[in-house]
């Protein structure tokens, strides 16, 4: 019987360690527009403090609820925003501002981004301070950014006060994906895990940085223990990623299959449950232990490598069809 060979470890973690519990989401799987529980709209086109080039609007056109995702689309057309002012593109940014905010937490989407020079597409957040303070002082965190002009590369930032874009200081660490694969082909998992002085961001459970107050230039200050709120959008040019070219297509859209805020929680440690089917074996755990971090080694020497698995949810668990082996599920970095 396979289920023989296979070994299911609750990571390294002691019973009393904490886990993750999924405080908010939107899985944009019902209505046709997005949530206005959820989402406020950012509106108009005065650059945005990168003389970025889109009118962002309200319309369907620009954000909608499609096939279980939301779709943000930049255009190529004439418009004429509140402010008067003709330009050339819309597109859409939507925020959690006023609606939710979090201080610490593991936030992530599975999102797809558009392709072409001069599209910018970035799930990120800002301080929820940032009315009364101010940008940099209120602290960015760019969970993923993407330049069309770079499309197997992602970036991860923390702007701050005296670490911001506007002085060329802000910390700024990427991940490439292999094989030359450009991100806007397919889905992937952005996330980041945020605690009391520490930031770690991930590309499909990954890890490509870790942030710290002693990764800040001498004397600055950490602006991240406090709430922040989530934001989607897709820009069109701006001193970054620079103008649109004859190459670009439009319309081009960013999917966002999900975005997910997990808190950490005090749990037992995670149960794994085996299913034996004529065909296979399942693995299915609580949803509290993300699906990202089952690891799998083929025998007790070998590194533990990241079980690579689309997997599957129900209301209750994640399941992974899993082979023999040795696993752990694990749920602290
Ligand atoms: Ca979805």
């Amino acid at each position: 019987m396979t289920a023989m060979v296979l070994l299911l470890l609750g990571g390294f973690a002691k019973a009393d360690e904490p886990a993750w519990k999924l405080v908010w989401s939107d899985e944009f799987s019902t209505g046709t527009r997005p949530d206005t529980k959820k989402w406020v709209y950012d509106v108009g086109g005065n650059g945005w403090g990168n003389v970025e080039l889109q009118t962002y609007t309200t319309r369907s056109e620009n954000a909608r609820i499609e096939d279980g995702h939301l779709v943000i689309e930049a255009r190529n057309e004439p418009w004429t925003g509140a402010d008067g002012i003709q330009r050339d593109y819309t597109s859409a940014r939507l925020k959690t501002a006023g609606k939710a905010s979090w201080t610490y937490g593991r936030i992530e989407a599975r999102i797809k981004v558009p392709k072409g020079q001069g599209l910018w597409p970035a799930f990120w957040a800002l301080g929820s301070n940032f009315n009364s303070v101010g940008w940099p002082t209120c602290g960015e965190l760019d969970i993923m950014e993407n330049i069309g002009r770079e499309p197997s590369i992602v970036h991860g930032v923390m702007h701050g006060p005296g670490y911001s874009g506007d002085i060329g200081k802000q910390i700024d660490r990427t991940y490439t994906l292999s094989g030359g694969k450009s991100f806007g082909d397919d889905f992937h998992v952005f996330i980041i895990e945020w605690e009391q002085d520490r930031i770690q961001w991930f590309v499909d459970g990954i890890r490509f940085s870790t942030v710290t107050p002693s990764t800040l230039p001498a004397g600055k200050q950490w602006v991240f223990n406090k709430a922040f709120f989530v934001i989607l959008n897709v820009a069109v040019g701006g001193r970054w990623p620079g103008a649109p070219n004859t190459s670009t297509k439009f319309p081009q859209r960013m999917l966002v299959d999900y975005v997910r805020v997990y808190q950490r929680t005090t749990a037992p440690a995670p149960r794994v449950r085996l299913e034996v089917f004529p065909d296979r074996v399942e693995a299915r755990w609580p949803l509290a232990y993300p699906q990202a971090l089952l690891d799998r080694s083929s025998d007790p020497d070998s590194p533990w490598v990241l079980l690579k698995t689309d997997g599957r949810r129900n209301d209750e668990e994640f399941i992974a069809v899993v082979t023999p082996g040795l696993y752990r599920l694990r749920w602290t970095p």
